[in-house]
């Protein structure tokens, strides 16, 4: 059973949340509140009555109180401004809002059979242990000794057994005692009862929960099964049907106090940043944003294009601007970027784009503030010092480092200006968010100025281990500076670890606190939070294009270029990191070791231009066409081409169409932060026929190593090209089952949720709501061997379809 912390992050409570109409079923005694020894004293606990009164107000919620006990019990105890529905005695009777009694009718055999026990129970001397109701006797043994209690219980259960029999009754033990009633009286029943209702009204337009601590409620969560959220209320585990447990009352009132506020997700799903348009609970509820949000990074996320004689200004198609574009607009914040554009148009003599900037703006709902870098600061921040440096060390190739020094000051300079921009564009209240290693030291900066916000880093690229980070002449300034921010987010587990160990040795007197994936440690009388949240995309977006007809029918159109053949592709930014001339040899590799798959197999290697600039840069290029050029040359037959290389910007839908088109994706990094291509292609595997194989080496490894992608090490080329003949033999089961997994995963963890937990954890108190991440397990891998089923027939091949 998952606990409260998973519950906050599932996709059950989003949906359950979000949702227009909400059923909400509760159990009282236990569940609502604690169970005393006095049943008449039993009030709900403290903060319940509140959010139940609110939550009865509210037109979108439909809440039922279903319990044993008698509805006039229930409704006294609770004691609100307006009563919910209650269903009392087991379904037995129903009090409506509005005052209304109605009540089952009961056979004459069945009050018999009451009575009889009831005459049983009181010669025996237990007359002030019973409780009369409609269409049941219950028999409460809490308080006595648990001996006797026991043993009592035992002998009850057998005489009301025996008595209820005949006349169709039932006997149940429940938490405290035995209780015989009418074999109709169930809380299932009452549960099939309310969604029947609610499905005849809203059709699939609702959403259920059911929370209940005892054995007859088990009934409820069996009835619920799958069309709702069932959730065990209780400080113990136990055998339940229930799907999640939540501890009382601190989980119980969390639950409802996100039920109260879900017009914003719950604590820990970005309530931090929503909450406080919707007047959340202050006092021990998360911190709030109360400013506005600016965005920091290298470029800004839009492309700028002809339009007529001037220009204009577009959002690009990336997940990230997606995902913050909501939160920019809600509270009115910016994106400070450079816009290299602007200098080189007005240069061009194309005349000055920077109106269409402002243009742009008014119509998103938040700002664009454009950076202007001088051709210098580019040559010596961006591609110096970024590039030659960060870049290649942070990903593992320190021999390709060019520790130049004049790099390291214009990378201080162009920091420089970016926190004096941010800090003569903000307020104290707003919160700075800075992507990417490119800007390393804004914090430092904004705080030299006297700027005094809060501020997160995220890295969107790895962090090296010590022995590695160490070559870094300015490795004690760099860390210094990332301490200065409040919130330093990596992509993986491992990532932040060899952060923390690059503290630890070059700072000893490192301390940490906490565990989960946030953390936070203590330097020289500074502390930082640290965490890692691995970043994701728009999975709707994908998903949706992939569904579309002009999409389905360009990737049949795609597949019908190569008939009967299995498509490979790979899908790159060009640089060294993605490991291409690796994934080629590993191609060449599988051909010779198998040469069954000749013919048979065509690569597709999409690369998108990148970096043009930089010398290293174009000689990859020129090694990859190459060794296309070679491996063409030497297996080419007539009809049957084993690479396909195209060298351009693929346009979305094209890019979707070559995603749903492939029946493989490589995806072989040598390093890489996460690696977006690998979500993209399963969210895009609509049919879910799809293999991926994926580098040990991407962030995205530790979150796809159990759900079915080919871990391989990019080096290994023999274990790159068994993975590559395992993936075109896997069988439609089982390449189903696997896409299914991934793809699920991605869907649950959307870039949404990134941006999220990112501001959860730079405004939560509570860092322990941060579930631990996986690492990549190596000694897990599964074995490449041929599964021996042979290649799947082409008629077993998914066809893409339309929706
Ligand atoms: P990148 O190194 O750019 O990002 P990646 O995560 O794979 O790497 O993203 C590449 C993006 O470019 C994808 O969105 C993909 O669709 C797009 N793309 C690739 N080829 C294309 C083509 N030919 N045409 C059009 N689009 C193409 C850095 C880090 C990564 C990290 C991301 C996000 O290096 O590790 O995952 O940031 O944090």
């Amino acid at each position: 059973m998952k606990d409260w912390t998973q519950l906050l992050r599932s996709l059950e409570l989003r949906t359950y949340l979000t949702s227009r109409r909400k059923l909400l079923m509760l159990d009282y005694d236990g569940t609502l509140a604690a169970f005393t020894a006095d049943r008449s004293k039993a009030y709900p606990y403290p903060g319940v009555r509140k959010i139940l009164n609110g939550l009865c107000q509210s037109p979108d919620w439909r809440v039922v109180i279903v319990s044993g006990r008698p509805t006039a019990d229930v409704a006294a105890l609770l004691g609100l401004e307006q009563n919910p529905e209650i269903f009392g005695c087991h379904g037995g009777e129903r009090l409506t809002p509005a005052g209304q009694v109605v009540r089952v009718k009961l056979e004459p055999a069945l009050e018999k059979a009451l009575a009889d026990a009831r005459f049983w129970a009181e010669a025996q001397g237990l007359g002030e242990s019973l409780e009369t109701k409609h269409g049941c006797l219950a028999l409460h043994l809490r308080g006595m000794p648990p001996p006797r209690a026991a043993e009592v219980a035992a002998e009850a259960s057998r005489v009301f057994s025996r008595i209820a029999h005949a006349a169709g009754a039932e006997v149940v033990p429940f938490d405290g005692g035995v209780e015989m009633r009418a074999g109709s009286f169930s809380k299932g029943r009452v549960v099939e009862r309310l969604l029947a209702e609610e499905t005849a009204a809203h059709g699939s337009g609702f959403t259920a929960a059911y929370l209940g601590d005892d054995l007859t409620d088990e009934d409820a969560f069996r009835a619920l099964g799958n069309a709702g959220l069932s959730l065990l209320v209780s400080r113990k585990r136990k055998a339940s049907l229930a799907r999640y447990q939540l501890r009382p009352p601190g989980d119980l009132l969390e639950f409802l106090h996100s039920s109260l506020v879900s017009s914003a997700p719950p604590q820990g799903m970005g309530s931090p940043l929503r909450s406080a348009q919707t007047g959340g609970v202050e006092d021990d509820g998360p911190l709030q944003l109360r400013g506005r949000l600016i965005v920091v990074s290298n470029r800004l996320p839009v492309t700028l294009a002809r339009e007529g004689d001037g220009w204009i200004v577009k959002a690009g198609a990336g997940g990230l601007i997606t995902a913050l574009a909501p939160v920019l607009r809600d509270r009115g914040g910016l994106w400070v970027g450079s816009s290299g554009q602007i200098r080189e148009c007005v240069q061009a003599g194309e005349g000055d784009p920077t109106a269409s900037f402002d243009r742009f703006s008014r119509e998103a709902g938040y700002d664009l503030l454009p950076i202007e870098i001088t051709e210098a600061e580019h040559r010596n921040y961006y591609e110096g010092f970024s590039n030659e440096i960060i870049w290649p060390l942070f990903h593992d190739f320190q021999s390709r480092c060019n520790f130049q020094p004049d790099y390291w000051t214009s990378y201080l300079d162009v920091n420089r200006k970016f926190a004096r921009t941010v800090a003569e564009h903000s307020r104290p209240d707003d919160y700075v968010w800075v992507h990417d290693y490119h800007l390393m030291h804004v914090a430092q900066f904004l705080k030299e100025q006297e700027a005094d916000r809060r501020s997160g880093f995220f890295l969107h690229i790895p962090f090296p281990a010590p022995d590695i980070f160490l070559k870094l002449p300015w490795r004690k300034e760099v860390l210094l500076a990332l301490l200065e921010f409040s919130l330093v987010g990596f992509q993986t587990l491992a990532d932040r670890r060899n952060f923390v160990r690059c503290l630890q040795v070059l700072f000893p007197s490192t301390e940490i606190w906490g565990r989960g994936s946030v953390v936070t440690a203590g330097i020289e009388g500074k502390s930082v939070r640290i965490g890692c949240f691995p970043i994701s995309i728009d999975y709707s977006a994908f998903a949706r294009l992939a569904g579309k007809r002009q999409t389905v029918e360009a990737a049949e159109s795609i597949r019908a270029a190569f008939p009967q053949r299995k498509i490979v592709l790979g899908v790159d930014r060009l640089d060294y990191s993605k490991g291409i001339p690796q994934r080629l040899q590993a191609f060449r590799r599988a051909l010779i070791r198998y040469p069954e798959l000749r013919g048979r197999v065509s690569f597709i290697q999409v690369l998108v231009p990148s970096r043009e600039g930089v010398g290293e840069y174009q000689e990859l290029k020129n090694e990859i066409e190459q060794l296309v050029t070679q491996i063409n040359g030497e297996f080419t037959e007539p009809g049957w081409v084993p690479i396909h290389h195209l060298y351009r910007n693929l346009a979305r839908p094209e890019l979707v169409a070559n995603y749903l088109a492939a029946d493989i994706a490589m995806v072989t990094s040598l390093r890489d932060g996460m690696n977006l291509v690998a979500k993209e292609y399963c969210a895009s595997n609509v049919p879910e026929t799809g293999a991926l194989i994926l580098s040990e080496f991407a962030g995205a490894a530790a979150q796809f190593q159990r759900l079915g992608a080919f871990l391989v090490n990019p080096y290994d080329i023999d274990e790159v090209a068994d993975a590559l003949n395992a993936a075109c033999q896997l069988p439609l089961a089982s390449r189903k089952m696997r896409m299914h997994k991934l793809r699920e995963n991605v869907r649950r963890n959307n870039v949404s949720v990134w941006v999220d937990s990112f501001l959860g954890a730079a405004f939560s108190r509570h860092l322990e709501d941060f579930a631990p991440q996986e690492t990549v397990q190596f000694h897990e891998k599964e074995p490449l061997t041929p599964t021996g089923l042979g290649m799947t027939r082409e008629s077993e091949r998914g066809r893409p379809t339309s929706s």
